[in-house]
């Protein structure tokens, strides 16, 4: 089949075989949801393009060097997108240029990671077994030198149909390569994960290139824009009520709304934090807007009222910008601040930006006992931590504001048995099946922990806040999800399955369920107004959850959103209560558009402007006490 009347020289034949693989990935192993015809010939097509025009460059190598480019090629090709199966296996997204650089992350995933390979993976590296024997066997009788002519013509070729492709995924989905946010679309359109790198490594120079160019005009547009849409009165019945009080922050690992009131088995998940609701406020609707930083971007949100990062996480690209942090603003208001987690400081690059950002004191891992009887998964049990964080708290200056960030809860939600306390789940995914023990421990850790606060006293002069980082349960379980909820499972469903608990707690008072749209955006705006600070001269992209005159949506990072009407996703446009798609349209300048469309604008328009003010580091040209 090799010799040279067949022509079939080895670039192409490795050009097919890992073209095909790669296409057999993108639609069997990503779940990459595909519309229309066109959107599966791009699919199609494209990782035969890419393949071409990566393996014709050994063309312009003598015979031997040829060899080498395609075996190491195919290999370390086979290796990225292996990674990428991988790494999608979690988060049900692509790797980005500033997580591979997260290497300090990566090293402390342990078992997570071992969880996620699979045994018949092996097949994915076929494709480098047959070009590695079909090169030793036949050798330099299957490459050639070929002529200028034809090398010039291959070239071409493959340019063209770069071209071509390129071209088809513009008509498809127009500015494309503008609209970064949707990494999906991104994949799927130009040529997959390969070209996804590379376009991201162009990004992420022009990121770099974004602060120095910066001056501090953009701001000004920016601020109006702030001072317009997002500066609202907060409420004036909230304003003041928890000053002076402690602020005890529970940052709850993977915790979801859809665990909150819902059975299993019979039996209630989280009994602690359902009787809870009774006497706290609690927001029904309060969605996380983390992207790739996961919990670095749910303290982002929470400390600055800014979007997390579209790509990487924000606590390691830009941790040495101005910010303007919730710590900074009470610290200068006489709290003390401080952070408590049983992990490494430096995972999420925590020691860095905690000390930019103004936290006073991290209680990390050094700061307890953990041994492998007291640990678990990630490390340090739940019920222990908050144990052993007590000898800190009693003795900590008041009034203080403590994040309590835990870890039990977290995939691939491992927990030993004697700690069990309900059954796990049946489904074909372990994880979720494993999920429900682990938030019913961590609800348990909760209650031992609200108890401590009243033994030593605290509990009276302190608020507490309760909220889930992000979303646990992946959309690579959708099955066994549907299974649980007993729905169908879509975009709408994936953008409900967003929401994460969110209670306010201030002993003494009822407080009541309030199911207004809200997020982690709004935080910060709400614990200053509690506070009874000021915020008018803040600038945050979120409202004070309990003023009357919101902002009408919530953004989550990948451009979907939630307004009181309608949820919007991945192109279609859902009524919030029903589910149901809308194809009503409206008009507006008369135009007909989706009844989503003069949100998508808006909220494009605000994701926009907050990553502005991240890349182009612009907070250090405002002067917050001038204004
Ligand atoms: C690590 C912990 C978990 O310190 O916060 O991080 P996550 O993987 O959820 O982002
Ligand atoms: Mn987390």
């Amino acid at each position: 089949m090799f010799n040279k009347k067949l022509q079939m020289p080895l670039y192409l034949f490795a050009t097919l075989l890992f073209g095909l693989k790669t296409y057999i990935i993108y639609r069997f192993v990503f779940n990459i949801s595909l519309d229309n015809m066109m959107q599966e010939l791009i699919l199609f097509i494209n990782p035969f393009i890419g393949a071409l025009f990566f393996f014709m460059l050994s063309l312009f190598f003598n015979q031997r060097r040829q060899i080498k480019f395609i075996k190491y090629g195919i290999l370390i090709g086979s290796i990225i997108l292996y990674f990428n199966i991988v790494f999608y296996r979690n988060f049900s997204d692509f790797i980005t240029i500033p997580l591979l650089f997260q290497g300090s992350n990566a090293a402390d995933l342990g078992s997570s990671v071992l969880g996620l390979i699979k045994y018949w993976d092996i097949v994915l590296f076929a494709d480098v077994v047959i070009v590695w024997t079909v090169a030793k066997k036949y050798g330099t009788q299957i490459t050639g030198t070929f002529t200028k002519r034809y090398k010039r013509l291959v070239l071409t070729t493959s340019v063209v149909l770069l071209v071509v492709n390129y071209g088809l995924a513009e008509m498809e989905r127009p500015q494309l390569l503008q609209r970064t946010f949707d990494r999906e679309y991104l994949v799927k359109n130009i040529g997959g994960v390969f070209n996804y790198l590379i376009y991201d490594a162009v990004l992420q120079s022009k990121s770099q290139a974004q602060r120095v160019f910066a001056d501090g005009n953009e701001l000004k547009e920016i601020s109006d824009y702030i001072k317009d849409e997002t500066t609202t009165d907060g409420s004036k019945e909230m304003f003041g009520i928890a000053k002076d009080k402690n602020i005890i922050f529970l940052e709850i690992e993977s915790l979801q709304s859809f665990v909150i009131n819902n059975t299993l088995h019979g039996e209630e998940v989280t009994p602690f934090l359902n009787d809870l609701i009774d006497d706290s406020y609690y927001f029904e609707n309060f969605y996380h807007q983390t992207a790739q930083g996961k919990t670095s971007d749910s303290e982002f949100l929470i400390e600055n009222s800014l979007y997390p990062s579209p790509r990487g996480a924000v606590y390691f690209t830009h941790a040495q910008n101005d910010y303007h942090s919730l710590p900074e603003i009470i610290g200068n208001n006489g709290y003390t601040s401080s952070v408590f987690h049983a992990n490494d400081n430096s995972f999420w690059n925590r020691d860095v930006m905690y000390e930019n950002i103004e936290y006073d004191q991290l209680y990390d891992i050094d700061s307890y006992e953990v041994t492998d009887q007291n640990s678990v998964g990630w490390g340090l049990k739940d019920k222990e931590f908050f144990k052993q964080s007590l000898k800190y708290i009693e003795k900590m200056e008041q009034p203080f504001y403590s994040k309590f960030i835990t870890l039990t809860n977290h995939y691939p939600f491992e927990l030993d048995p004697e700690d069990a306390t309900l059954e796990k789940y049946d489904s074909n995914s372990k994880t979720l099946n494993n999920y429900f023990q682990t938030v019913r421990y961590t609800d348990e850790a909760i209650e031992e922990f609200f108890q401590y606060m009243k033994d030593i006293g605290l509990y009276e002069d302190s608020v507490f806040i309760i909220m889930g980082d992000h979303y646990g349960i992946s959309d690579f379980h959708k099955k066994a999800m549907s299974q649980y909820l007993d729905k169908e499972y879509n975009d709408y469903l994936h953008v409900q399955l967003q929401k994460v608990p969110f209670y306010l707690h201030i002993p003494g008072q009822e407080g009541e369920v309030i199911s207004k749209i809200s997020g982690q955006i709004d935080v910060k705006p709400t614990i200053l107004n509690l506070l009874g600070i000021d915020d008018s001269n803040d600038l945050s992209f979120g409202t004070d959850l309990f003023g009357d005159e919101r902002k009408d949506f919530i953004a989550l990072r990948d451009g979907s959103f939630i307004t009181e009407e309608y949820i919007y996703s991945n192109d279609s446009c859902y009524d919030r209560q029903t589910g149901e798609v809308i194809e009503n349209t409206i008009e507006t300048d008369g135009e007909e558009q989706s009844a989503c469309q003069p949100y998508v604008e808006k909220v494009q328009k605000e994701l926009n402007y907050s990553d502005k003010i991240i890349f182009g580091d612009l907070l250090r040209f405002y002067d917050f006490a001038d204004e």
